[in-house]
């Protein structure tokens, strides 16, 4: 394996469990998880000048100095009308995926479900929100979308690792929440710390002794690459509070999830829904890309075809994939009863 875990160096691969080289203590006290965030974040930050011609510039400003940006109002009230309602009405594929007491359930937007959300479509393929995705994920293409609904306290069990302060991956990432629901404390709103995105000295003296622990032993997720970080962490690094976004739904926010984010606290047993937005690359690569719907529908029909995999190699171990399709119509049941817990409430 060892040519493949060299050559993976240079790219988004992330796992200090699968890649040896990666998860090397000797290279990481030799400094390779910090060059890599060096020279990741060099790049990307040059592919989202490349990206930038156009974009308005408070919105820019505010991406380079917090990590994210707000957009209120992303849509007038109609069309916000027709997405919310579109959204309701939809019979697609949904898979479900479980952690801790919580419940994320997805519905990729591909090529064909778009023909059953003609206002969703319109959105997505705009120039607005195609040109801020673009700048903020440093890439030339679209993101993969998908209708999400997170179910908070929905099932027993132990706290949603999500609400943890974390960060993604060691590179800049975007992802995006268009939110069809308001987000408040009652539904967990999107919560991220304020320019922990940018690196600085304090930051990368943590990322090299967490690199350091975690080729060691870590908790599961940071040993994946997501690095978990603790009040203790945060202080170190000389942070303040993270903001939870509590938010009207008609609202995008679009974050770098490199920085230090997590899934607020939520009160209730209780839901949110939002078209969420993923766009990923190698941060290696200082070329942005070229946008060819092509590519897009490739992307997603790969995408399709790798959970499709996962459910047969679940299947054959007599389990369930991580993200397995599950019956919708339970989806509506829950809303009724979640609907009927707040009119009880
Ligand atoms: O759902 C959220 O608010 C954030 C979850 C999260 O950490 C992520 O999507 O990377
Ligand atoms: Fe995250």
């Amino acid at each position: 394996m060892l040519p493949v875990w060299f050559v993976q160096l240079f790219t988004q691969a992330k796992s200090f469990k699968s890649n040896r080289i990666i998860g090397s203590v000797l290279l990481n006290r030799c400094g390779l998880h910090v060059a890599r965030i060096v020279v990741a974040q060099s790049i990307m930050r040059l592919r989202f000048e490349l990206l930038g011609f156009g974009i308005d510039k408070q919105q820019k400003r505010a991406y380079f100095r917090d990590g994210f940006i707000v957009v209120k109002d992303a849509l007038p009230q109609e069309h916000f009308d027709r997405i919310k309602s579109e959204v309701a009405q939809i019979d697609a594929q949904v898979r479900e995926c479980r952690q801790g007491d919580t419940l994320t359930h997805r519905i990729l937007i591909d090529e064909k479900t778009q023909q059953s959300l003609p206002a969703c479509s319109t959105m997505l393929q705009s120039d607005q929100y195609l040109s801020l995705h673009k700048f903020a994920s440093g890439k030339n293409n679209r993101p993969v979308s998908y209708i999400q609904t997170i179910k908070n306290h929905f099932i027993d069990g132990p706290a949603d690792p999500q609400k943890n302060l974390h960060s993604d991956t060691f590179h800049p990432t975007m992802k995006s929440w268009y939110f069809l629901d308001d987000c408040n404390s009652k539904n967990g709103p999107f919560t991220y710390l304020p320019g922990s995105q940018r690196l600085s000295l304090a930051r990368l003296k943590w990322e090299y002794q967490k690199s350091i622990t975690i080729s060691q032993q870590g908790d599961p997720y940071s040993s994946n690459g997501s690095f978990r970080a603790t009040p203790e962490d945060l202080a170190s690094m000389g942070f303040g509070d993270a903001i939870g976004l509590s938010v009207p739904a008609n609202t995008l926010v679009i974050a770098n999830t490199h920085g230090f984010h997590r899934r607020g606290d939520a009160s209730d047993r209780s839901m949110r829904t939002e078209i969420w937005s993923i766009s990923r690359s190698n941060p290696f690569n200082p070329f942005p890309g070229i946008d060819l719907p092509a590519l897009s529908t490739l992307q997603n029909r790969a995408l399709t075809l790798y959970r499709e995999y996962c459910d047969r190699k679940a299947l054959k171990n007599g389990t369930q994939s991580s993200w397995h399709i599950i019956d919708a119509t339970n989806t509506l049941e829950d809303e009724q009863t979640a609907q009927e817990d707040k009119q009880a409430a």
